[in-house]
């Protein structure tokens, strides 16, 4: 399991008006400032995406093509940077304009193969997360949640925290994590890709 190359595709402004479509693709989502796009700079080990201390920092949806190489066969694959939700104090109407703009992005695009949420390892998942989890099952697409920033806490918290969450969460995919020292690089990225290759498999 390796990235072969990772680099910058496209902007996406008007989700609508998306024009490159056909790689598999994974979209990373999550609330904002939650270490999104250093998951992504991350897991290809190049800085592609951009960073900011200022929640907010990615306003638009930034498309990357990473070339990998997994079970001995070479791959392509998109991940895609989405805007983070509820950061505004007006959360619910922040919200309410992500969900749309997502709703729209993966309507008809059968390119999309799973949702990647980031979800801040300190926090604990209050009515948005829950609102945004009835969403996803709704798309009836797989996601994994990415326990972020577990640097900076004990190792014990994270793991507790990772057994609470897949019961919250009802799922079994949930991985602690962290951009700064790597942890978990490994198992995220075997995981995001064994989904890619059961989806290009049923295909
Ligand atoms: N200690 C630590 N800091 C992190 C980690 N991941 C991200 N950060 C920091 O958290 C801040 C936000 O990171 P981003 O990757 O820009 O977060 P984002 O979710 O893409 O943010 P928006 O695009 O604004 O929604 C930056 O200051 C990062 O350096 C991590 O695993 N550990
Ligand atoms: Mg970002």
């Amino acid at each position: 399991m390796k990235i072969l190359t990772a680099e910058y595709l496209t902007t996406v402004v008007k989700p609508e008006k998306r024009e490159f479509r056909g790689i598999p693709e994974i979209c990373f989502i999550g609330r904002s400032n939650v270490g999104k796009s250093s998951l992504i700079n991350r897991l290809a080990m190049r800085k592609i995406a951009r960073t900011s201390s200022t929640p907010g920092a990615t306003k638009a949806i930034n498309l990357y093509r990473v070339g990998y190489e997994f079970r001995g066969l070479r791959k392509w694959t998109i991940f895609s940077d989405f805007p983070g939700f509820g950061y505004s104090k007006v959360a619910r109407s922040t919200y309410l304009g992500w969900e749309s703009m997502i709703d729209t992005y993966i309507t008809e695009n059968s390119s999309i193969q799973g949702f990647a949420w980031a979800f801040d390892i300190r926090r604990d998942p209050d009515i948005l997360d829950k609102t945004v989890l009835e969403w996803i099952e709704y798309s009836r697409l797989p996601f994994c949640l990415i326990l972020t920033k577990c640097d900076k806490e004990r190792r014990s918290y994270g793991l507790s925290k990772r057994d609470t969450l897949k019961k919250e969460f009802c799922t079994d995919d949930v991985f602690v994590f962290s951009s700064k020292n790597g942890y978990g690089r490994d198992e995220v990225l075997t995981h995001l890709f064994s989904t890619l290759s059961k989806a290009t498999e049923s295909v």
